[in-house]
């Protein structure tokens, strides 16, 4: 082997090198999940009102991912509105069409239609939450998003022996208001 073709060995097995480390870094899953937006009743305060919520529950469904992953929400709108969702404290990084806060990365997804959004896990560990992002949607569209340490690192503190998801939000007499003044003014109500 002459001196030029040794050197480009060595350039080849570093090219290898590089590539190999390119994919370790890629460790996280990757998840799938599908939101329904639909409007629902619920009574509560002596009245029977309904709200949109992801999936018939309020908090809607819980996010839960190891740090590194990424998660595919599909969002299917079945409600009356235009509506979008953001993934809370997620950075993001070099993914804001993704973010979800409507008309800013996004045309609100209009009822009847889907989208699905990438949220890729970078730095964030911990507990975030996920909500609507069109006016008062937030109020009863949002859920928890647990986000455990990376595969094969383990908590800065002891494992705890039980854990608990509490997501507080103050929806009823918001949302009641705003559905009494939207029955009363509103035309594009869908039902
Ligand atoms: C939400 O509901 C849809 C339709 O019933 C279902 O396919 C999907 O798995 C549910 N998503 C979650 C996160 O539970
Ligand atoms: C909610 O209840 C009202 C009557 O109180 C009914 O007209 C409406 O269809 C119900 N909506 C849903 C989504 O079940
Ligand atoms: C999601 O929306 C796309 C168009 O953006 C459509 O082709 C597809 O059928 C929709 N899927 C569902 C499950 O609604
Ligand atoms: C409902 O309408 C009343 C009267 O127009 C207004 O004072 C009130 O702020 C409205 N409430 C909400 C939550 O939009
Ligand atoms: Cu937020």
């Amino acid at each position: 082997m002459n001196f030029k073709n040794k050197e480009l060995v060595v350039e080849f097995l570093g090219f290898l090198f590089l590539v190999a480390q390119c994919l370790c870094m890629v460790e996280g899953e990757i998840h799938f999940y599908d939101f329904v937006l639909r409007e629902k009743n619920f009574t509560k305060m002596c009245s029977t009102e309904s709200m949109l919520v992801a999936n018939g529950s309020l908090p809607g469904p819980v996010i839960q991912v190891h740090k590194g992953d990424t998660v595919y929400v599909n969002v299917h709108n079945e409600g009356c509105y235009g509506v979008t969702v953001h993934w809370h404290g997620v950075m993001q990084p070099r993914n804001s069409w993704f973010d979800g806060p409507e008309y800013i990365t996004q045309c609100p997804i209009e009822p009847g239609s889907n989208f699905t959004y990438e949220i890729i896990f970078s730095n964030e560990e911990g507990t975030l939450w996920w909500h609507a992002h069109s006016d008062w949607t937030r109020a009863s569209v949002h859920g928890a998003i647990i986000i455990l340490p990376a595969r094969g690192s383990t908590y800065p503190f002891p494992k705890p022996d039980e854990e608990e998801i509490i997501v507080l939000g103050n929806v009823n007499i918001f949302i009641y208001m705003v559905n009494r003044n939207m029955s009363i003014k509103s035309t594009n109500r869908c039902m």
